[in-house]
């Protein structure tokens, strides 16, 4: 009689495992459907946004989009753009744009976010308050159900004039919701944004209870440049997961 070797059943290989960076690849992909011929866009920044801004020079190298102006929303953003051959503008001589694409730190299920964890939300938020449609492209990371509710910063520019001071009283508007502040460093130093300011990051406990009310009394003190809550701006937003990607709207 023949032995019969026991048949070696190859395990079947699973999916490689995508990471962070295929997640916001492919939201990055998806977003850039939502571009024409002929529109001015606002270019994020991010790493995210990196990945809108390199698409749009392939596919402009590539003749599928013609006609594009880009309006950056940072230094980082303008350099990138530049070297990929983008055409570029800003907001004084376009100030309609058709659409801007940008990168978020948190998303809530409203669809607002909080932004400027990079440093960029001023620009950021005047190029996409100024845009027709603004789509967010971010990972299911970066989904929360409370605004703040991350534990990360939510930051607020503030001028460089007796920043501590700006410090002292932002940490004094939210000292029921037990708000850390501190000053954001780069190498020991205040980290400078692109307008020369400084930014203050706020820690929250847990979720920000009116985020409404937050930004309107952050904007309220004399000194404050900008704040990280972006509400009511975001046209779509573009999560990508281990399951695929979905645009979610309002
Ligand atoms: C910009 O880049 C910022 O508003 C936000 O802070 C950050 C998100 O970066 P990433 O896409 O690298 O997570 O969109």
């Amino acid at each position: 009689t023949r032995s019969h070797k026991p048949l070696s059943i190859k395990s079947q290989s699973s999916p490689p495992t995508l990471t962070q960076d295929d997640l916001k690849k492919l939201a990055a992909d998806k977003a850039v459907e939502y571009v024409r011929s002929g529109m001015v866009l606002g270019l994020g920044t991010g790493s995210t946004a990196a990945f809108v801004v390199s698409k749009l020079g392939q596919l402009l190298s590539s003749g599928q989009l013609t006609d594009i102006v880009g309006v950056p929303t940072s230094k980082r953003t303008q350099e990138q753009a530049a070297s990929l051959g983008i055409p570029l503008s800003v907001l004084d001589d376009h100030p309609k744009l058709d659409l801007a694409i940008d990168g978020a730190d948190e998303v809530d299920p409203n669809l607002d976010l909080v932004k400027g964890r990079g440093g960029a939300l001023l620009r950021e938020k005047m190029v996409e308050a100024a845009s027709d449609k603004f789509v967010v492209v971010v990972d299911d990371s970066k989904l929360v159900s409370g605004l703040g509710g991350s534990g990360l910063a939510m930051p607020v520019e503030v001028v460089q004039f007796c920043w501590k001071y700006n410090l002292i009283r932002l940490q004094e508007l939210f000292k029921g919701e037990g708000v850390d502040a501190k000053l954001r460093l780069d190498g020991g130093k205040p980290y400078v944004t692109d307008n020369m300011n400084y930014i203050v990051d706020l820690y929250f406990k847990t979720p920000i209870k009116d985020s409404e009310a937050a930004g309107r009394e952050i904007s309220a003190l004399e000194g404050v440049v900008e704040h990280g809550l972006f509400l009511d701006m975001t046209t779509a937003v573009i999560i990508a997961g281990k399951d695929g990607v979905s645009v979610k709207s309002k």
